[in-house]
């Protein structure tokens, strides 16, 4: 019935839009690593893609949970997003001697609380646990890391399922987490093996941070995730002085920014998006602000400024800033979406471009960088995917329709 009744949506949508675009077929596939296995979850296309499906990266700086000494960094490639398999490279130090450690993607990226809060494994099909390899698997199933006698460990994979563009499969944004046991895989025979492999709690995350720097998106999946669930974001900074958290919450006309940084010099620090979620290296590698539109730095009030200025917050004589700030350019899907990318807060003033030299136009002069996080999906559960029923994929098509149809008058 419901086959049917997709079937006959999906014609008619087909010729809608195939009316504005002869020459591109829309495509809705439902789990996409095997056949006939049926989930409430659709993804869909239209081919050729219309954005730019050039290679997409990011990177995860593994940090221990607590004061353990787990350290690591892992690269993903996806050569040709949103489709393509992921290729997974990366080295972990200061894993337990010469033992196997689950290594899983977790549904958020909520660091807030070390890794308390990262929800389950990222299953967006609701299927069980399993391997890497398994046909049914939850999309995070990454297995195990092999230590060796000295504790460091070399990961290098391919895997189908990840995506580093779009909502449904999409890991930027989200905790990359070695477990303390081994992954069983699904195979212990146990109900807590076909949830999370027995492989016990979190010892050290991050999330995946974008290295892309422009994603010219029009990742559907993102659009139709956005249309339904009123995302929210949150980030964890640090540095050596500076600490807080912040939490976005997508709006209608904007995205609303909550919440506190402590440690700061009183005054102003600009505050601002930086494209890539790499904060290694002192936070110099989360690169320059957010542009995707080659713009010049400005005030966020401003017409001309980069997506990611947003301004200064402002510590009071304790050194606290509280931060409550509405912004119009920043989302948490499409074009502008920040999920995955750096927040930067810095030693000074930001000029807000007012400052008269070259130097304003493109940093506004606030100085060194006092401390950065990544920006990490918030979800605590699947339930924001849980059984798309026909009104959301309806929804969701129409979405795109409408996508569509703004994109030919732009
Ligand atoms: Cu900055
Ligand atoms: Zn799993
Ligand atoms: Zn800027």
């Amino acid at each position: 019935m419901y086959i049917i009744l997709t079937f006959l949506i999906f014609t008619c949508f087909e010729v809608s839009i195939s009316g504005l675009y002869p020459d591109r077929h829309l495509l809705i596939k439902s789990y996409p690593a095997i056949q006939n296995v049926q989930s409430d979850l659709y993804e869909v296309y239209q081919e050729p893609y219309f954005y730019d499906v050039s290679v997409a990266s990011a990177v995860a700086i593994i940090h221990a949970e607590g004061d353990g000494d787990i350290k690591g960094e892992i690269m993903f490639t996806q050569r040709h997003p949103p489709t393509g398999p992921v290729f997974i490279k990366g080295n972990i130090t200061g894993l337990p001697n010469g033992g196997k450690n689950g290594l899983h993607i977790y549904q958020s990226g909520d660091l807030r609380h070390g890794c308390e809060k990262l929800g389950g494994h990222f299953n967006p099909y609701l299927l069980q646990h399993g391997g890497p390899k398994d046909a049914i698997r939850h999309v995070g199933d990454l297995g195990n890391v092999n230590a060796k006698e000295d504790g460091t460990a070399t990961i290098e994979l391919v895997d189908p399922l990840l995506s580093l563009v779009g909502g449904l499969r999409g890991i930027v944004g989200r905790a990359i987490v070695v477990t303390e046991n081994e992954d069983d895989l699904g195979r212990g025979g146990t109900a807590e093996s076909l949830t999370t492999g027995s492989s016990g709690k979190p010892i050290a995350a991050q999330f995946g941070g974008t290295l892309t720097e422009m994603l010219r998106i029009l990742s559907l999946s993102c659009l139709i995730v956005c249309a339904l669930a009123n995302p929210q974001a949150v980030v964890n900074i640090r540095g050596d002085t500076i600490s807080g958290d912040i939490k976005f919450t997508q709006l209608n006309d904007g995205v609303l920014l909550e919440g506190e940084i402590v440690g700061l010099k009183p005054g102003n620090h600009g505050f601002h998006i930086h494209v890539f979620g790499d904060i290694s290296n002192g936070c110099l590698a989360a690169g320059p602000h957010f542009n995707p539109y080659a713009k010049t730095h400005g005030s966020p009030s401003a017409h001309n400024r980069h997506v990611g200025d947003l301004g200064n917050i402002v510590a009071g004589p304790d050194g606290v800033a509280k931060i409550q700030i509405k912004d119009h350019q920043i989302s948490l899907g499409g074009e502008t979406c920040i999920i995955g990318r750096a927040v930067v807060v810095h030693a000074g003033e930001d000029d807000l471009g007012l400052g008269g030299n070259e130097e304003s136009l493109k940093t506004g002069n606030a100085g060194g960088r006092l401390g950065c996080g990544v920006i990490g999906t918030l979800s605590e559960s699947s339930s924001t995917y849980q059984a798309v029923p026909l009104a959301k994929i309806i929804f969701g098509l129409l979405a795109i329709v409408v996508f569509y149809t703004t994109k030919i008058t732009l």
